[in-house]
């Protein structure tokens, strides 16, 4: 089972991921996007789904139309680890941010 992160490191991985924000009631990190249109915003939620499941570790999400907003959190370890850290960053290389 991996490890929910402590505050420092936690706080060290988010200075690397400066568009994500902790929520401190649920221990997750959030970040909003947004494409040109809808079909932008699928193509990117497709390829996180596809990385998702390679990773067995899946993102809390919804869409409307050109917007996306993840949250990502670890229900095994009810908490923030370094499984959440990892998507994230792939997340973002997915995204072009
Ligand atoms: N995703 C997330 N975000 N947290 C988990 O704890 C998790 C997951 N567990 N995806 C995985 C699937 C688990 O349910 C399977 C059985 O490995």
């Amino acid at each position: 089972m991996v490890e929910k992160l402590d505050t420092a490191a936690r706080e060290a991985a988010l200075a690397d991921l400066p568009g994500w924000t902790w929520d401190e009631a649920r221990d997750g990190i959030a970040r909003h996007f947004a494409f040109r249109d809808f079909n932008q915003a699928f193509a990117f939620m497709t390829a996180v789904a596809l990385a998702a499941e390679k990773a067995d570790h899946h993102p809390e999400w919804s869409n409307v139309w050109n917007k996306v907003d993840i949250f990502l959190t670890t229900h095994d370890a009810h908490g923030l680890t370094q499984r959440d850290i990892a998507l994230a960053e792939k997340i973002d290389r997915l995204a072009g941010a």
